[in-house]
Parts: structure tokens; C-alpha cells; sequence
């Protein structure tokens, strides 16, 4: 008699499907006719709760079985060791709370993640799995570090270690750019036909970012096959928006606790999902409209909106947040001085920047994006978004600056966001509590930060020079502010913010300017 397999005691895998909770929704296809039509680059909560839903929505809806994800992740091995006693199965635990606010979730186990890679572990393996004839889509979220591009020209930044690296050694490449050009090489001298490079980064203009790397690496490699991929692949914008927090070890317990069985890396999402993409496609894709996805000719205008919006608050209130006190998102929103910020920064200063969009009523998504962040299932850490303030400032914030400057019209509330900024980089909440900041850019702003005390402290005694000189030495640092430092306006505000940030607080500051 054949044994059945079970996998790993109590755990989460393809043999227990069957026995799950009935309320908890799975995979209606048959797995093990999945083909790898996807490679995914950074396979972490983001992913699964976005892209890969939108995946399994398609596969249902069409029964076409060429759509399989491969998950690769391009540093830490912890979500392959979590994920391959499961198969690659996990759960999307979709939360929110009801009229009464009475917190609820929604279960799904998603099964469209069919092998899972790590690339420091075994590179060859994710750019053979590029140049695997059924793959037709590379997509990416990997963050805006992981696209090693100079903050200045907006090219490659080739003395960035791991692109140095990359263009040196053709095999075992360990960066993004390098394993796809790696990957597109060996398709292109397999004969194979190219493939849609998707970005779904929070960066304006993903496609075009990453099609300018990716050429000018494969240019630095083989001028034809830089012509290739130039001429053949594709690079579609996009604007991707849902909300995932960090899981926690509580949330693992409580969703194992309903599936009745554990999973290693659940994911938490909120009910909310946008996503526009430009529908150039060369090897076709998932019919992921009925997982949520619009079509578009041109996503600049969406990624804007949303940038500008959901990312440009988030920040705003994750420097706010963490220095008041407040641990999550909705704590901070539920903070009537902070809300009442947000909400005219958005309206007053954000909004009017943004081109129209057919159909988009600003008041309305403003709205929605306010009870979005005050989500109580969510527990969306402000630490969390507030990481790599350096990359995500310049897109999130900064271009709203540049545009309203431009246009003679007032930052007074934009500079205050920027100036939480500084003040959240001293690393001591309001309460006297340290904690650690986490940016690609730490040594240099630290550096920075130091040498802004020290021109402070050569002014002498006088507070004003010395708070200007301070200012102008962070505002002076061009890979986060560019040309901006030279903007007197500008210092001088964010200047005014600090100042009262640090002597009065952020709380005080705000209820200054309402
Ligand atoms: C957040 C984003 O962590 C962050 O920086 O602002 O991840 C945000 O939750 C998503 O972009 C929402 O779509």
C-alpha cells in the first residue's frame, strides 16, 4: 500500500488542503499542471499579497495553467526555508474591521508559487529558470535600494558592490539588474523568445527606471544583446497599492490557529487593491483584471496619484508617528492633531500637484486613504515605513516640493514632513526612547548628522546662525535632496520645522500651524 504523505508534523502543505476550514479559500486548479510562466525577484510579503493574489485570481477565472510563479529571493534564504515544507503554499489573511469595529479576516491559502530560489545560494539556478522556455514574465519588488541607481543621473551606479561585481563575474551574479541581464543573455543565446521585465516597485516610472539599468548593464556586457533586449522585451509602468505590514510571530499563532495547521509565512493585507499596468506585454500575461488589475496606456499619472498620496502621508506620518509615540498607523491617525495635518497636507498641498485622471474624485480617495490608514487589523508599524527614508523621501515627497516651487505656490506643510525627516534621524523618540535607524544611506547620513552639529556648534553662540548652518548642511546632501539644498525657500522652512520639532515637539509644531 502507498504511504500518503502529509509533510512536516501540523504543518501547512498540498496533502492537507482538503482539510482545512471550509471559510478558508484555496487553490481550485490542479497544481501539479502549473508550468513557470512567471520569475518573480524578491518573493516577501509584499508579492504574495499583491501580485501573486492577482495570479490566483486569473488562474481560477481562466483555468490557463502556464501562469506558475517561481519566488526568488536575492538575499536571505528565510523565505524558501519557511515556504518548501509547505510546497510553496501560504495563507493571505485579508484583514479590516466591521461597522462595529470589531476586527475580521478573510483566509486564503494561495498555490500559485510553485518553486522557490535563493539567489546567493544557487544564482545559476534563478538564471536558468530566466532562460526556461515557458517563462515570459520577470517581475520585481525588490524595493527602491535594490535597484543600485545613482540618486544623481538616475543610471547605474556601477561602482555599487554588487553591479561591480556582476559586470566583472558572468556567472553567479547577486544583483537584481545582474541576474536579469544574466538570465536574458542565456535566453537570447538559447534562441529563446524575449520576455516583459515588470517593475512593481514604489518608484516613479518603474518600467522606464528599469529598463535604462538593465540596458545599460547588458550594454557594458554585449552591445547586441542590449539591442535585443532594447528592440524585443518589454517594461510596462506600474502603480501597485495595497497595504502589507511585517508579519508577526502573534499573527503566524493566530492564523495556524484557524487554518488548524501551521504556516511558516502567512501574509496580512488589508481588504484594499489597486493596480495599473500598462499593458505591453511581449510573451502575454494572466488575465489579472479579474484579480483587480486595470489595463492602462500610460501608468505615470496613477503612480503619481499614489506615490504622491498613500506613500508621501505614510511617510508623513511614520516620522510624526515614531517620534510622538505612536507604534502604528492607525494609533497615529487616531491622534486628532496628526489626522488633521494629513488631511490638508493631502488636500491643500499634495492633491493640486497631480494631473486629472478620468473618473478620480480626489476628495473621495483622500477619504478612503485616510480610513484605510485607520484600519485597526492592521497594526501597521510606523518603524516600518519610516526604513530607507533616503530612497523613499526623493519620490514620496520631494517631487511634490520641486512641482508646488516651481509653480511659486507654498511647501509650508511638505517642508514639515521633510523636516520630521531630520528630526526622526536623531534616533530618539519623544520619550527618551532610542531606536535604530535603517537606511542603505546610515553611515553617510550619520556622517551628515555630525557634521551638522559641528558647522552648528563652530557658529558660536548664536542659536538662529547655528540652527541654519545645521539645516543647510542635511538639506545640502545631494543624493537624498539634489538641487533643492540650493533652494533658500525651502532651507528655510524645513529650518523653521526643525527648530520647533525639536524644541516643541511634534504635536505642539502641528497644533502651531492647524
Ligand atoms: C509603505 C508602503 O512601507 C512603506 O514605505 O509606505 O509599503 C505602502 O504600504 C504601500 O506602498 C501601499 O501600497
Amino acid at each position: 500500500m502507498e504511504l500518503v504523505s502529509t509533510g512536516p508534523p501540523g504543518r501547512l502543505h498540498p496533502d492537507r488542503l482538503s482539510g482545512l476550514p471550509p471559510d478558508v479559500a484555496r487553490p481550485r486548479y490542479d497544481r501539479t499542471a502549473l508550468r513557470p510562466g512567471i520569475v518573480h525577484l524578491g518573493i516577501g510579503a509584499f508579492a504574495r499579497a499583491h501580485l501573486l493574489v492577482a495570479t490566483e485570481a486569473a488562474l481560477h477565472a481562466s483555468g490557463d495553467l502556464r501562469w506558475g510563479v517561481v519566488g526568488v529571493s536575492l538575499r536571505s534564504p528565510e523565505t524558501q526555508e519557511a515556504l518548501e515544507p509547505q510546497r510553496g503554499l501560504y495563507t493571505v489573511a485579508i484583514r479590516d474591521a466591521d461597522a462595529g469595529g470589531r476586527p475580521r479576516e478573510s483566509l486564503q491559502v494561495v498555490g500559485n508559487l510553485i518553486e522557490l530560489l535563493v539567489a546567493p545560494r544557487d544564482p545559476a539556478a534563478v538564471v536558468a529558470r530566466i532562460a526556461h522556455p515557458d517563462v515570459r514574465i520577470v517581475s520585481l519588488t525588490i524595493t527602491e535600494k535594490g535597484y543600485a541607481r545613482d540618486p544623481l543621473s538616475g543610471g547605474l551606479q556601477s561602482d555599487y558592490p554588487d553591479i561591480a561585481h556582476d559586470l566583472l563575474h558572468a556567472s553567479a551574479p547577486r544583483s537584481a539588474i545582474g541576474v536579469i541581464v544574466r538570465g536574458l543573455q542565456a535566453r537570447r543565446s538559447r534562441g529563446l523568445p524575449p520576455v516583459t521585465l515588470m517593475s512593481l516597485d514604489n518608484l516613479p516610472g518603474n518600467g522606464d527606471v528599469l529598463r535604462t539599468l538593465v540596458l545599460q548593464f547588458a550594454g557594458r556586457v554585449d552591445p547586441q544583446l542590449c539591442e535585443w533586449i532594447a528592440a524585443d522585451c518589454s517594461f510596462p509602468n506600474s502603480m501597485v497599492d495595497r497595504i502589507v505590514p511585517r508579519t508577526t510571530d502573534a499573527d503566524r499563532a493566530a492564523i495556524g490557529a484557524r487554518l488548524g495547521c501551521a504556516d511558516g509565512w502567512p501574509v496580512i493585507g488589508e481588504p484594499f487593491f489597486d493596480w495599473a499596468v500598462e499593458d505591453r506585454f511581449v510573451a502575454g500575461r494572466p488575465e489579472w483584471q479579474v484579480g483587480g488589475a486595470s489595463f492602462v496606456t500610460e501608468a505615470k499619472p496613477f503612480e503619481l496619484l499614489k506615490l504622491r498620496m498613500v506613500n508621501g502621508a505614510h511617510s508623513t506620518l511614520a516620522y510624526m508617528g515614531v517620534m510622538a509615540g505612536c507604534a502604528t498607523v492607525d494609533r497615529a491617525v487616531a491622534e486628532p492633531h496628526l489626522r488633521t495635518a494629513l488631511d490638508r497636507l493631502l488636500r491643500d498641498e499634495i492633491a493640486p500637484t497631480l494631473p486629472a485622471l478620468p473618473g478620480l474624485d480626489l476628495d473621495r480617495y483622500r477619504d478612503r486613504l485616510l480610513t484605510r490608514f485607520a484600519n485597526p487589523a492592521l497594526k501597521h508599524g510606523t518603524q516600518q515605513i519610516a526604513m530607507d527614508g533616503s530612497q523613499k523621501l526623493p519620490p514620496r515627497l520631494l517631487g511634490t516640493v520641486r512641482d508646488r516651487l516651481h509653480s511659486g505656490l507654498p511647501i509650508t506643510r511638505l517642508a514639515l514632513s521633510v523636516a520630521a525627516w531630520l528630526y526622526y534621524l536623531g534616533g530618539v523618540d519623544e520619550a527618551g526612547q532610542p531606536f535604530i535607524i535603517e537606511d542603505p544611506l546610515k553611515k553617510e547620513l550619520a556622517d551628515l548628522l555630525m557634521r551638522a552639529e559641528l558647522s552648528a556648534a563652530a557658529a558660536g553662540a548664536d542659536a538662529e546662525q547655528a540652527q541654519r548652518l545645521r539645516v543647510r548642511t542635511l538639506i545640502g546632501f545631494e543624493p537624498v535632496f539634489g538641487d533643492l539644498g540650493s533652494n533658500p525657500a525651502f532651507v528655510a522652512v524645513v529650518g523653521r520645522h526643525l527648530q520647533s520639532l525639536r524644541q516643541h515637539g511634534v504635536i505642539s509644531t502641528l497644533r502651531a500651524i492647524a
